[in-house]
């Protein structure tokens, strides 16, 4: 069953102007889903133009409770379709529908409730002086451009959507041209709220067709960017010229610390979680391993048997915990590190080839959940992001070893350490080289706390306050007494 999607513009659901579409394929069948409108600049015109109209209209003046009633109105009509979106999501990535129901959904229906209560419950400064007194607003930017990733998104697309609308910008989202589903179901809700027109578009399309169209834009004043480096960077030179806010979520290649006095049973159930979730197509991933010498063969040893029972295959089963890849050309960009792992003597001790699996998953891009060992910590498979359900296992002889491993790469997205060691848990939280350390678990995330990487993983941070504070100008006025 294939389904046409459209643009939102104006409130509208909109063709390209230029009338051409392309396939949305599901990654676990080869089949195609959905045509896509292969968009371009005219459309980006367009759209941002509603943009600027809704500024100028009744989303420009509403107030603060209707902005926050409108992220609850969204929340409570995504929660009614959970499993319709569930479904589409799992279909368009590969993902297994467990988690796409278990995470992916519910995060986007709490992202809205988060971002309806942060505003509700803001507070600006106000700092006296003997003669004079200064207090400071928060001022929404107008229209900001959303570009989001193929591997969580809805759950990336809505962070953002929240944290922009609650604070009254008028959005353009660019989906990933691979997942643009649950976007599309999204404007869906929004258009049927009867959100103002405008407020919230979505304009479908390539990345360097409609991303770039969306980051050159003159009257648009942030981009929030969530994707790869190498794309990251090339947002960033055209944005910067023009001085637009900038926030980028960008690659990882993030490492999992393991003690010989941690808990040794969660800390394997912890580098399974951190390794394999979502196929390892997530960016906090934990895809290198750091295990101290003197549990390294027991270690490994439990990580390879578990990894070894995981259930890869059918994402439509509940069961299913490993799904297929976001498509082809990934998976031989995975393999051919699991390749160059080979050639540069490592052990594949788990994984490394495509399951047999029959149809209609045959046609999947499917990817055993792979263990490597026995390589030099400095080589590429060890280094740089494979994006897949892949990790490396490396032993470490002390705590400085250790975490002179974990800041040797270009990346400082995550980290994740496992000690029993209270003093030591400090020690390497502060020195490790990450937006985000998790000590004795991973992915544990509160909305409030401040989400971004160091190094090549991005600039700024988003999150509770932070995305409160991307998405305004904040204005102060000082009275003289
Ligand atoms: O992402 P891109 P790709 C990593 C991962 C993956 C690699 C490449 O290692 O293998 O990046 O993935 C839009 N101007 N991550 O190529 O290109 C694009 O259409 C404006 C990590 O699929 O970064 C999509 O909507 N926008 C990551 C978005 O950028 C442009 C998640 C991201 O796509 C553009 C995904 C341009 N010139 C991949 N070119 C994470 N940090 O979670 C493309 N886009």
């Amino acid at each position: 069953m294939s389904v046409v999607l459209s643009n939102l513009i104006g409130g509208e659901a909109v063709p390209p102007d230029n009338d051409e579409w392309f396939d949305d394929i599901a990654p676990a069948t080869g089949d195609v889903i959905a045509r896509i409108p292969r968009s371009g600049p005219s459309d980006v015109d367009h759209a941002v133009l509603a943009a600027l109209g809704a500024m100028d209209g009744s989303w420009g003046s509403a107030s603060t409770a209707e902005r926050a009633e409108l992220c609850d109105d969204i929340a409570a009509a995504i929660e009614v379709r959970l499993d319709e979106f569930a479904e589409l999501e799992s279909r368009d990535t590969g993902k297994p529908i467990s988690f796409a129901r278990n995470v992916d959904i519910p995060r986007s229906i709490a992202n809205f409730r988060f971002y309806a209560g942060a505003v509700r419950h803001d507070e600006t400064g106000f700092h006296p002086m003997a003669d004079a007194i200064n207090y400071t607003v928060r001022q929404p930017l107008g229209a900001v451009a959303l570009i989001t990733p193929w591997n969580l998104p809805l759950y990336l697309l809505s962070w953002k959507a929240a944290a922009a609308l609650a604070t009254g910008n008028a959005i353009v989202a660019k989906p990933s041209e691979l997942t643009p589903c649950t976007a599309d179901a999204l404007a869906d809700v929004i258009a049927n709220l009867g959100a103002p027109a405008g407020a919230f578009n979505v304009v479908h399309g390539y990345g360097a067709e409609v991303g770039q169209a969306l980051v050159e834009h003159p009257d648009i004043k942030a981009v929030s960017f969530t994707g790869g480096t190498v794309t990251g960077r090339r947002v960033a030179a055209t944005a910067a010229p023009q001085l637009k806010k900038l926030s980028l979520e960008l690659g990882g290649k993030n490492p999992t610390i393991v003690f010989a006095d941690a808990d040794i049973d969660l800390a394997v159930e912890g580098a399974v979680r951190a390794g394999f979730s979502n196929t390892g197509q997530i960016c906090l991933c934990g895809s290198r391993i750091l295990v101290e010498r003197s549990i390294f063969a027991e270690f490994t040893d439990r990580l390879v048997e578990q990894v070894g029972q995981m259930v890869v295959g059918a994402p439509d089963d509940p069961n299913t915990q490993v799904g297929s890849l976001i498509g082809p050309d990934h998976r031989s960009k995975v393999e051919a590190y699991i390749e160059l792992a080979r050639q540069d003597g490592g052990t594949i001790r788990c994984g490394g080839k495509r399951p047999d699996l029959p149809a209609p998953w045959d046609g999947g891009a499917f990817l055993e959940p792979t263990v490597i060992t026995g390589l030099d910590p400095g080589c590429r498979t060890a280094t740089e992001e494979i994006f897949g359900p892949v990790v490396t296992v490396h032993p470490f002889d002390s705590e400085e070893e250790a975490v002179g491993l974990a800041n040797a790469v270009e990346y400082g997205l995550a980290a994740s350490v496992w000690t029993e060691d209270l003093r030591r848990a400090h020690r390497v939280a502060a020195t490790v080289q990450a937006g985000m350390v998790w000590v004795n678990t991973w992915l544990h995330r509160d909305l409030r706390v401040p989400f971004g990487g160091m190094k090549n993983s991005g600039v700024g941070r988003e999150g509770g306050r932070w995305s409160l504070d991307f998405f305004t100008d904040q204005r102060n006025i000082c009275i003289k007494l």
